[in-house]
């Protein structure tokens, strides 16, 4: 039975079905009972199993095909009308056109299945910035997933007026999987999403990327607010007060880890703590005060399983530990439980590894794998679907309607050198700037090569649903509106290598310590070096109490220099980019932002 009276849905749910053809169409109320149903539907047909009861109760395990296991930037489109409104960053083709090539693929493809139609909202119920989706889809996998990530079913309509057609129109079919004829695709100008051939979360969850980032950067762009690839999370100090930051780093790059980070003993002792708002996404809207509020439009975490630990992320590991999806890992069959790089030094002997050959963990991942590196028995790209209440650290202001505001906005990257620890720019133009600057060492979140330096704006160049100069240009009007309101902006490094490859800043918790000054500057209660690049700290303002013997005054001086010939090799690659990647093709670089790059040469000598 339709969940909802709007005739706006319910219209473009008639389309869809006429379109689809799908035996049966089933209104997802969010129901213990209905999800139960299909959990053992799922279970039955294989897509599903169910771990160990005691372990891990209500948990499931999933495996994706072989040859969909990212998103797939490549196949992945954003059809404005016009090609200059998609700008260089994005794949582009006539709406219309688009239309035209994927009717066909859609046409009769639910015959002999169910379509689901899943209401949800990205945002509390509620909250005056959260919006609502409808994502009809023929995968229960699907189902599953959005039930965790956003708030969903019957509820989400509360955010939906009657007569509303502020709602985001998704479409996804598995169809056959085909990789040849996978398209993630975007309609801004229609509140559309189509996506078909793919079960991958990125590509398939699609109130997250598709929604969250691409669809709702544009709704921002007309609006007046910001939808960012960030982590939100709060520091409560000593004192009892709590200081937001929003951070965004690019796909696998820490932001799950630095959003669920566990201070270090001397930050502990002294009382300080850290609460998880968010850890991937934020809307971000100027409220009644005229500071800049946050919210985290998600109800889970879809987090990257390898690397994840009770030393390196213990909070992320607990919000595994019950009714949570694990997705390409591998499974330990003596006890029925999972296990990834990273996890633990003992690689189950008795393994399915993430393909399903049932394997010697031990040996298997003692060999090496084609690319001459040990064979893994979790996809790197294998991640954990988990609900944001698990979560240890949950901020009592995850669910505030308001959001929280946030004191500063910290961009960050993999770089093996040039980019020091942390550095704050000198104001909110040349913060733009530095986040427009953002390049970072490519990951396993997206197909392609892996550990190549590329350009990654905002660490939004995969998401940013219209032209990047219209989106720099939006960043810098925003600091117009908030004027001496806006948050502080700086940027991070916890990805420095020495010679050998080894990373030289312990990282994880210990970033702590680079919150803590980040925090002291926004507070005006610490002093900075003035360089050619911005604000550095003195060595002696992070806290290194601990970690002495690891972070020794000759490494913290490596990981603060400024090194005058690697930024200006820096400055000169950033011309080329503005220029030959943006401009030349098609995108308007604000000339507020080439004149940060007069301003730093001329501070370099
Ligand atoms: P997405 O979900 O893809 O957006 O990723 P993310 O930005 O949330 O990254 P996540 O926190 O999941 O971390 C990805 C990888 O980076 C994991 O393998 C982590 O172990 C590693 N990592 C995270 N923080 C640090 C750090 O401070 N230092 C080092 N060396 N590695 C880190
Ligand atoms: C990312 O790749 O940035 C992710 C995972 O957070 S996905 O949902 O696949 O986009
Ligand atoms: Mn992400």
């Amino acid at each position: 039975m339709a969940l909802t009276k709007n005739p706006n849905v319910l219209k473009w749910i008639d389309e869809m079905t006429a379109l689809t053809k799908p035996d049966k169409v089933v209104w997802i109320d969010g129901s213990k009972a209905q999800l139960d149903a299909l959990t053992e539907e799922a279970i039955s047909t294989g897509e599903m199993k169910r771990l160990n009861e005691d372990k891990f109760p209500g948990c499931l395990y999933h495996r994706t095909k072989p040859n969909d296991v990212a998103r797939v930037e490549d196949r992945t489109f954003i059809c404005s009308r016009k090609k200059e409104n998609a700008g260089p960053t994005n794949n582009w083709m006539d709406p219309k056109e688009m239309y035209a090539m994927l009717t066909p693929m859609y046409d009769g493809v639910m015959k002999g299945r169910t379509m689901y139609v899943i209401p949800y909202s990205m945002g509390p119920i509620g909250s005056p910035i959260a919006k609502v989706g409808v994502e009809l889809t023929d995968s229960i996998y699907v189902v599953l997933n959005m039930n965790i990530m956003t708030r969903m079913g019957e509820q989400a309509f509360k955010n939906l007026p009657d007569d509303s057609n502020d709602f985001v129109r998704g479409l996804h079919s598995k169809a056959d999987v085909d990789p040849e004829k996978r398209y993630i695709v975007q309609f801004p100008e229609d509140n559309t999403i189509w996506s078909i051939n793919s079960a991958y979360g990125g590509n398939v969850l699609l109130g997250k990327k598709c929604f969250a980032l691409r669809i709702a950067s544009y709704q921002g762009w007309k609006e007046g607010w910001m939808a960012e690839h960030m982590l939100i999370l709060g520091v409560k100090k000593p004192d009892g007060d709590i200081k937001y930051v929003a951070a965004a780093f690019p796909s696998a790059c820490g932001k799950t880890n630095l959003a669920m980070l566990i201070p270090p003993a001397v930050y502990k002792e002294a009382g300080y703590e850290v609460f998880t708002v968010g850890d991937d996404i934020a809307w971000m809207k100027p409220g009644p005060d005229g500071r800049l509020y946050a919210i985290n439009p998600e109800n889970g975490f879809f987090g990257v399983a390898p690397g994840t630990n009770a030393k390196s992320n213990f909070n992320a590991l607990e919000c595994t530990k019950k009714n949570a999806i694990f997705t390409n890992v591998a499974i330990n069959l003596d006890d029925n439980t999972v296990w990834w790089e990273g996890l633990d030094k003992n690689p189950p002997e008795n393994a399915e590894e993430w393909k399903g050959a049932k394997v010697n963990g031990k040996e298997f991942t003692a060999q090496m794998g084609a690319d001459g590196k040990p064979q893994k028995l979790a996809h790197p790209n294998s991640r954990f679907t988990a609900p944001a209440e698990n979560c240890p650290c949950l901020s009592s202001e995850f669910n505030n309607p308001q959001g929280v505001p946030i004191s500063a906005i910290i961009f960050g990257g993999r770089r093996a050198s040039t980019t020091p620890l942390v550095y704050q720019s000198f104001d909110w133009n040349h913060g733009t700037y530095v986040g427009s600057a953002v390049s970072s060492e490519t990951t396993a979140a997206a197909t392609g090569a892996v550990g190549v330096l590329r350009h990654d704006p905002m660490a939004m160049k995969p998401f940013i649903g219209y032209n990047v100069g219209d989106y720099w240009q939006h960043w810098l009007d925003m600091g117009k509106t908030l004027g001496d309101k806006a948050p502080k902006i700086f940027n991070v490094n916890w990805f420095h290598q020495d010679a050998d490859g080894n990373f030289i800043w312990p990282g994880f918790g210990d970033n702590m310590r680079v919150l803590d000054w980040i925090i002291k500057r926004c507070e005006g209660k610490v002093d900075a070096t003035e360089t050619a690049i911005g604000y550095l700290p003195k060595p002696e303002d992070i806290n290194v109490t601990g970690i002495e013997d690891e972070v020794t005054p000759a490494i913290m001086d490596q990981l603060l220099e400024v090194n005058k010939d690697l930024w200006t090799k820096e400055v000169a690659e950033m011309r080329r980019y503005y220029a030959e990647d943006i401009e030349a093709k098609g995108g308007n670089v604000p000339a507020e932002l080439k004149a940060q790059l007069d301003n730093i040469e001329k501070r370099l000598g």
